[in-house]
């Protein structure tokens, strides 16, 4: 936050009555791909963080500049922030939220930004999300709309899809903007419910370990939007409105109405990711944390060999940490790259982050980064 604040009155010293917001990345403890078809997710907020500092001006204009480029000040002109003119860098983020207030008809105007984020991009960890999520809270309150947490994280969702342009469901923004610390927030997309399910690995001797496996594709290039396509080609051949409308129960009837191999093995996916989504959310409430490491891991196993967004590093680091003594791992996120999660009890710890690390350095991988999270807040005033 320091950082933020200091970058701000650097950069913009004739400002007056600037206020500080921040907004977390997150781990998906599990449900992936399923947020956007109106499936359930159960992520959580992590301790990184983007910090936005911002004050309004005069000049009808957005002024943003960020830690990470401290001499580049982005600047556009309220009335021309228009996705059609959009560009692809971090900017757009910021941009794309002004412009989702505007075109919901709630009014904006000139503002000056100074952003510094502690959440690692193309980690996976929804590091896009924490900035529209921060910049969000903070346009909503400077300009009094003061909006609930959930509709920031509805505009959020919004700027992501209709300006930058990725086909993005709702859990990231949902997750960085409304997470309560020491709860996992179980999402039902379809219901359009959430609820906050307390989550406390380390009073079951359990630590939560994220793997950056440091192999960053990103989801715009094409893939994510295709899991998407298929996602509502398998619906529409089977005349529902979306995915959620197949119940375990009726799995077996729904492949036998798809031709498609591919088809198939997408639907198996959302519709068995549902499945352990509720499995794990009756164990957090019954069990605790140290039940639902096979769900994990199965559920890594349906993303490689059924919905195909894994790769080699994330593989590596799921095997290794299981080898190692992980009670269960998956890849969390859009896949591709980006983060593996860890269910770890602490005596095994430091058995595992080695052998991750001897796991990759023996492929010649370049080494991950391994951190300990626990379930932080979602995005406040600061
Ligand atoms: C990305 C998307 F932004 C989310 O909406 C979600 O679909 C996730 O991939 C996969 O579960 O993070």
């Amino acid at each position: 936050m320091t950082e933020a604040i200091d970058l701000f009155h650097r950069t913009f010293p004739e400002a007056i009555g600037a206020q500080a917001f921040s907004a977390p990345g997150r781990v998906n403890l599990i449900g992936e791909h399923t947020d956007y078809n109106n499936g359930l997710v159960l992520p959580f907020a992590i301790d990184a963080r983007t910090h936005v500092v911002v004050a309004r001006n005069e000049l009808r204009t957005v002024r943003v500049v960020s830690a990470q480029r401290p001499d580049e000040i982005r600047t556009i002109a309220v009335d021309r922030i228009d996705p059609e003119t959009a560009g692809s860098d971090w900017s757009a983020y910021v941009f794309g939220v002004l412009w989702a207030f505007a075109d919901s008809g709630r009014e904006v105007g000139g503002i000056d930004l100074a952003i510094s984020s502690t959440v690692p991009v193309g980690a996976g960890l929804s590091s896009s999300a924490a900035l529209e999520c921060a910049v969000g809270l903070a346009v909503s309150t400077v300009f009094g709309h003061d909006l609930s947490l959930d509709q920031i994280a509805r505009l959020a969702q919004r700027a992501e899809n209709d300006y930058v342009g990725m086909p993005c469901g709702l859990m990231d923004q949902m997750a960085s903007a409304t997470c309560e610390q020491g709860n996992v927030l179980f999402f039902d997309v379809g219901a359009d419910t959430c609820e906050n399910i307390p989550f406390d690995p380390e009073s079951d001797g359990l630590s939560v370990l994220v793997i950056d496996t440091r192999a960053h594709h990103s989801l715009a290039d094409g893939e994510y939007a295709k899991r998407r396509a298929s996602c509502e080609q398998a619906a529409a051949t089977l005349g529902i409105e979306s995915l959620r409308d197949i119940t375990f129960d009726g799995l077996d009837a729904a492949l036998a109405r798809l031709d498609d191999a591919l088809l198939r093995r997408r639907v198996r996916h959302i519709v068995t990711e549902n499945r352990r989504v509720e499995r794990v959310v009756e164990q957090l409430r019954h069990a605790g944390a140290i039940a639902i490491g096979p769900d994990l891991t199965a559920s890594h196993v349906s993303l490689r060999d059924d919905f195909e967004v894994s790769c080699l590093e994330l593989d590596v680091a799921v095997d290794a940490a299981l080898t190692a003594g992980a009670l269960g791992a998956r890849m969390t996120g859009g896949g591709f790259g980006g983060s593996v999660v860890a269910l770890v009890p602490h005596s095994a710890k430091d058995r595992v982050s080695s052998q991750v690390l001897a796991a990759f350095a023996a492929r010649s991988l370049t080494a991950p980064v391994i951190r300990t999270v626990t379930p932080a807040q979602g995005a406040r005033r600061d």
